[in-house]
């Protein structure tokens, strides 16, 4: 299997950190490659019309995205740990997880916003609610981290997510206020897994 990613995308690190956590990693190939709005890909809008990363390409050609459905694939391969429970804790997973996904969106929204629009043409108040979006979530998340599970794909995605602001955005200083999450966060990104996925760019 051939993963189209880039060491810097939030999402693609969701998939990396749940094959390590399957033992899947060996079995996945990275390709590292290139997504923008403004600038997409050949090769990734060949496998993704969205032209979006990451994408899975499978041996047969068939090409999966996005981050939710390639890790639920992943997820079912797996012959051992498993991070997409079933029953009542299957819904709280996947909704922790669209909550981490949807604070990603915002703050990818805001990162495109600041370095790819022109300045002339930026909207203060646009970049605004996409920052309202981010600590939102966060707050919410201050309140959940203490009942969550040692591991799922709802943590998977949070820690990528706190990852990606630490990366992208010191400047929301986002530990502030949230005892809670950020002592959550200093014993994840001490998973194997997350150190051997630490983002650059
Ligand atoms: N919902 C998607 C997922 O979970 O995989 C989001 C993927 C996404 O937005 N990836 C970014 C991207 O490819 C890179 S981190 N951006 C290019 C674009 O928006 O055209």
């Amino acid at each position: 299997m051939k993963l189209l990613y880039s060491p810097a995308s939030p999402y693609a690190r969701k998939v990396l950190v749940l094959a390590h956590e399957t033992g899947l990693i060996d079995r996945i190939a990275v390709t590292v490659a290139g997504a923008s709005p403004t600038g997409p890909s050949a090769e990734v809008a060949a496998h993704n019309p969205l032209g979006k990363i990451p994408a899975l390409v499978l041996e047969d050609g068939t090409a999966l995205y996005d981050s939710r459905v390639i890790c639920e694939y992943l997820d079912g391969l797996s012959s051992g740990p498993h991070l997409f429970p079933e029953g009542a804790a299957r819904w709280d997973a996947l909704t922790r997880q669209a909550l981490a996904d949807g604070l990603l969106d915002a703050a990818l929204l805001t990162r495109y916003e600041r370095v790819l629009r022109p300045e002339s043409q930026r909207w203060d108040a646009w970049e605004a609610g996409q920052v309202g979006k981010i600590r939102a979530a966060l707050d919410r998340f201050e309140s959940l981290v203490g009942g969550m599970p040692a591991l799922d794909i709802g943590t998977v995605a949070l820690g990528c997510a706190l990852g990606y602001l630490d990366l992208r955005f010191p400047d929301l200083a986002w530990r502030e206020g949230r005892p809670a999450v950020a002592a959550w966060y200093a014993e994840f990104e001490r998973r194997p897994s997350m150190e051997a996925t630490v983002p650059k760019g």
